[in-house]
C-alpha cells in the first residue's frame, strides 16, 4: 500500500462457495479492504464474480498475486493448489489468509514456516475460523482465567447433514476434524501427540464401505484427552458442540440455543443451524476484519504458519490412523525459533471480537 489509511486491495483465489461468500463479505460487511482481483480455475466463474464487485478477473492466479493492484492475497482455492500460491505471495512479501489445509503435506507445510520464519516477519494467516466465534472465544477466556481450574477432557461433535460420496474417512480427517485438531490446540495451549479412529456401525447413507461416524481420540502433549465424534451424514444439520471438563466444573458452547417457541399445534422448539456459513458467519466475517486490519498494519493477527503446519502433521496421523486401526505418534518437527508458547494466539489476545459491522 502507498498510503497507512488506503483500503487493502486483496486478490480472492478461488471462488467457490468459501471464495465467494468472502467476496461478498470483503465488498459490503468488511472495513479498509476491496477486492480488487479474482482469479478462479474457471474463467466465467471469475468473471461473474469480480463483475459483481467492480474487481477484474485474471486468468493467472500467479499474475494475480504479483498484479500492481493487489496488497494481500485471499486463498480459497483447492488444497493441493496452496503450496505454490503460499509461496508466491511470501516471494512477493504480501500477507496472505489460506483456507485449510495450508498444504496437503506435512513436508511442504513445514518448508512454508521455514521460509515465513527466514523472512523474519509473519506473512501468513491461516482460515481456522472458529478462533474469532464467539463462543469459542468466551470458552477459550473461561480456561485462560482458570475458571475451570485444570481442563482435563474435552469432547468434541462435529455434525454435517450431507456431504458427497467422495467424502471418505481420509477425507472426513482432512477436511472436517481439522476443525478440532486446530481448536484443541486453541483451546488447551499444547500440541497434539497421538491420534487413534475408531469407527463402529456405518449410517446406510454411506457409501458402501466408508466408515461414518467415527470417533477420533487426540492424547496432548500434557497427557489430556480429547474425544471428537465426526458424523458427516446426519441428514439432520449442522451440529458441533465442544465441552471441556475441568477440575472446577464443566462447560459447553454450541448448543443452538436461539429462539425458542411454544406453538398452538402443541410443540415447541427452536430453529436448527443448517450449514457451518450460518453456524460460523460472523467468524468469518470476525476473522477476515481482524485480517485486514492487521495486514494494513503489516501484521498478522490469528493462527498462523505453525498451526496449519500442525494441522497437517496432526491430520497426516489420523489418516495413518484411519488406514491402521493403531494409535498413530504425531510427527512434528521444531517450531523455527522456538520458545515456549508453541501454540500462536491472535496478536489481540482472546479479547471478545468486535462484531460491529460483521453480521452476515
Ligand atoms: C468444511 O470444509 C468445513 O470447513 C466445515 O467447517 C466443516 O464442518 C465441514 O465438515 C468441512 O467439510
Amino acid at each position: 500500500m502507498s498510503e497507512t489509511d488506503a483500503d487493502l486491495r486483496i486478490a480472492v483465489l478461488g471462488v467457490g462457495a468459501m471464495g465467494a461468500f468472502h467476496v461478498n463479505a470483503l465488498s459490503t460487511r468488511i472495513h479498509g479492504a476491496r477486492v480488487t482481483v479474482v482469479n478462479d480455475f474457471f474463467a466465467d466463474k471469475a468473471a461473474a464474480i469480480a463483475a459483481e464487485v467492480g474487481a477484474r478477473a485474471v486468468a493467472d492466479p500467479f499474475d494475480a498475486i504479483n498484479a500492481d493492484d493487489v496488497d494481500a492475497v485471499l486463498i480459497a482455492t483447492p488444497g493441493s493448489a496452496h503450496d505454490e500460491q503460499v509461496n508466491a505471495c511470501l516471494d512477493r512479501g504480501i500477507p496472505v489468509l489460506c483456507e485449510k489445509p495450508l498444504t496437503t503435506d506435512i513436508e511442504s507445510s513445514y518448508k512454508i514456516v521455514q521460509k515465513e520464519a527466514a523472512l523474519g516477519r509473519r506473512l501468513i494467516q491461516v482460515g481456522f475460523m472458529r478462533r474469532f466465534d464467539p463462543e469459542y472465544v468466551a470458552l477459550k477466556r473461561l480456561i485462560t482465567d482458570g475458571g475451570l481450574g485444570n481442563p482435563l477432557i474435552v469432547h468434541c461433535t462435529h455434525r454435517n447433514p450431507d456431504v458427497p460420496p467422495h467424502f471418505n474417512a481420509e477425507f472426513a480427517v482432512r477436511d472436517s476434524v481439522v476443525h478440532e485438531v486446530d481448536v484443541a490446540r486453541f483451546l488447551l495451549d499444547e500440541e497434539i501427540t497421538s491420534v487413534r479412529v475408531i469407527s463402529g456401525v456405518a449410517t446406510s447413507r454411506a457409501p458402501q464401505g466408508v466408515a461414518d461416524p467415527l470417533i477420533v481420540v487426540f492424547e496432548t502433549e500434557s497427557g489430556r484427552i480429547v474425544t471428537d465424534e465426526m458424523f458427516v451424514r446426519t441428514g439432520v444439520a449442522y451440529e458441533v458442540r465442544t465441552e471441556v471438563v475441568g477440575e472446577l466444573g464443566s462447560a459447553t458452547i454450541g448448543l443452538d440455543q436461539n429462539l425458542q417457541v411454544k406453538g398452538t399445534d402443541g410443540r415447541w422448539g427452536g430453529a436448527i443451524t443448517p450449514g457451518f456459513v450460518e453456524r460460523f458467519g460472523v467468524a468469518y466475517d470476525v476473522e477476515l476484519q481482524r485480517w485486514v486490519d492487521a495486514a494494513r498494519r503489516g501484521t498478522v493477527d490469528g493462527p498462523g504458519a505453525w498451526d496449519g503446519y500442525a494441522a497437517v502433521a496432526v491430520c497426516e496421523a489420523g489418516v495413518q490412523a484411519v488406514r491402521t486401526g493403531e494409535t498413530v505418534t504425531v510427527q512434528m518437527s521444531v517450531r523455527p525459533g522456538a520458545s515456549d508458547d508453541t501454540v500462536a494466539e491472535p496478536e489481540g489476545g482472546i479479547t471478545a471480537p468486535d462484531l460491529e459491522g460483521a453480521r452476515p
